[in-house]
């Protein structure tokens, strides 16, 4: 059995048997009350989950095991002292609530170099598929395939103790994680520089093997990558892509169909579909308004074309949150990044820009709860900026990263034996006579 294994078994037993106390001895015991509001507008702070991975606070963020994302710079390790910390160490953290050493993390990209060999019929199920459908669609459809390997469904089958679940579940995880890159670049590559495909380089950790596949091969693109996987892993357990992977593992399918459905949650607009839409907003409004600065008479002009767009009845992708209320830590840690590393790109200024102009155009609607920017207004500039202009594909890489908070939550749920998810719905006339009308 390997280290992580141990550890998990020795963590998982201990924790195991608080869950079942909890459940058993403190079953009455009132964690919330829930009000016609939240019931109808999709049942926001109702407490009604267990993540242990992370945890959102409204007014300072995710914290990841209990470490916001600048402590996790300084403390995750890194290639090299200017660098980013690796993907790999986030993960190791989330799962073993440990904060990993470089061994650790060097033991994590062996074990996806070494799982990373992806089925072929993987890719005859993403050719099947016409070129011109959508990354999304094509990501997911190659999840699902993968569910062909599932060890944890054969073991289910054979009958295994439901307390081993968690061993067979670990496997289908790592296994996914380490394949997901190669899925993610196959698609990018057939998409947008017609099929030519690049194999993984065995040297290369998990993020810089990603941009490497993808046809990127410098330090700042690696270095980018690192950053972007690390950001994106995780947001505690009630955000759409968490949530449905939960919920559907939950009924026991494996963690191939368990993530496809997360990873079709994520390509929603208002979710992760947010990453790519961000950059095709903005190119709209510079082909309208023309290039622009932020001087004040640029400002207006760029408000007003804010207030254009939000009066047909549309969002501003990149901007509000349904927990945050402050701007989103993910977002500043990528403004840092640009800040050190970036100088003069126009659509890095337009962004910064934004920021000054949208939030009070958000905040004179008066409903909109958090008029700050999200993870997603940032991202895809830099990756333009790297020479990664095909934002139709962005969402796709989000999804390679969520894999890494969800899926090790996946091994928890697993571990804990946490029944099969089932709220209660109640009808129109229910909700009328609650009301009396
Ligand atoms: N632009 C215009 N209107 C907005 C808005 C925005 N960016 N954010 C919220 N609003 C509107 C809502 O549409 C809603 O209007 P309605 O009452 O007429 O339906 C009203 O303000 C109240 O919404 P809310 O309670 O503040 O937000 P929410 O929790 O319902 O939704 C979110 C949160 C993220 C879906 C929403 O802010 C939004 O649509 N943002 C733009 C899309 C986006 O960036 N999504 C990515 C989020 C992060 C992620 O998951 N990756």
């Amino acid at each position: 059995m390997d280290y992580i294994k141990e550890k998990l078994l020795k963590k998982g037993d201990q924790e195991r048997q608080i869950v079942k106390k909890l459940a058993k001895e403190y079953g009455d015991l009132q964690l919330d009350t829930v009000s016609m509001s939240q019931v109808l507008t999709g049942m926001k702070g109702v407490t009604s989950l267990l993540t242990v991975t992370s945890k959102l606070d409204p007014e300072n963020g995710i914290r990841f095991r209990g470490y916001s994302i600048p402590e996790l710079q300084e403390k995750l390790p890194k290639l090299n002292p200017e660098g980013e910390p690796l993907p790999e160490g986030l993960f190791y953290l989330m799962l073993l609530d440990e904060l990993p050493s470089i061994e650790d993390v060097q033991y994590l990209t062996n074990e996806w170099t070494k799982r990373n060999k992806v089925p072929g019929h993987v890719f005859d199920v993403i050719n099947a598929l016409p070129p011109t459908s959508k990354p999304m669609t094509q990501f997911s459809a190659g999840i699902m395939a993968m569910a062909t390997e599932s060890l944890f469904q054969k073991a289910y089958r054979e009958g295994v103790p439901k307390d081993e679940y968690w061993v067979t579940t670990y496997e289908d995880v790592m296994n996914l994680i380490a394949q997901l890159p190669t899925i993610a670049a196959y698609i990018y590559r057939r998409n947008f520089h017609g099929g030519d495909i690049i194999p993984p380089d065995p040297k290369l950790d998990w993020a810089a093997n990603f941009a490497h596949m993808m046809g990127y091969d410098s330090e700042e693109v690696y270095r980018l990558f690192r950053m972007y996987l690390f950001l994106h892993a995780d947001h505690e357990g009630g955000n759409v892509s968490a949530h449905t992977t939960h919920l559907v593992s939950s009924a026991l399918s494996n963690p191939f169909y368990a993530y496809a459905a997360g990873m079709t949650g994520l390509a929603g607009p208002l979710h992760g579909y947010a990453n790519q839409e961000v950059i095709r907003w903005i190119k709209g409004m510079l082909d309208e308004i023309g290039p622009c600065g932020c001087a004040d008479e640029e400002k207006e002009k760029i408000a007003n074309y804010v207030k254009n767009y939000i009066a047909e009845g549309k969002v501003i992708p990149g901007f509000g949150h349904a927990v945050l209320r402050v701007t989103d830590p993910r977002y500043t840690a990528q403004k840092k990044f640009a800040e050190k590393y970036i100088k003069d790109d126009h659509l890095i200024d337009v962004v910064n820009c934004m920021y000054e102009v949208v939030p009070p155009v958000l905040q004179s609607l008066g409903k909109v709860k958090n008029p700050w920017p999200n993870v997603d207004a940032y991202s895809g500039s830099l990756l333009t900026h790297y020479g990664i202009d095909e934002y139709f594909f962005y969402t796709v890489m989000f999804g390679v990263s969520r894999a890494l908070g969800v899926l090790a939550q996946l091994v928890w749920d697993r571990i804990y034996a946490l029944p099969i998810e089932r709220p209660k719905s109640q009808t129109l006339q229910w909700f009328k006579d609650q009301a009396g009308i």
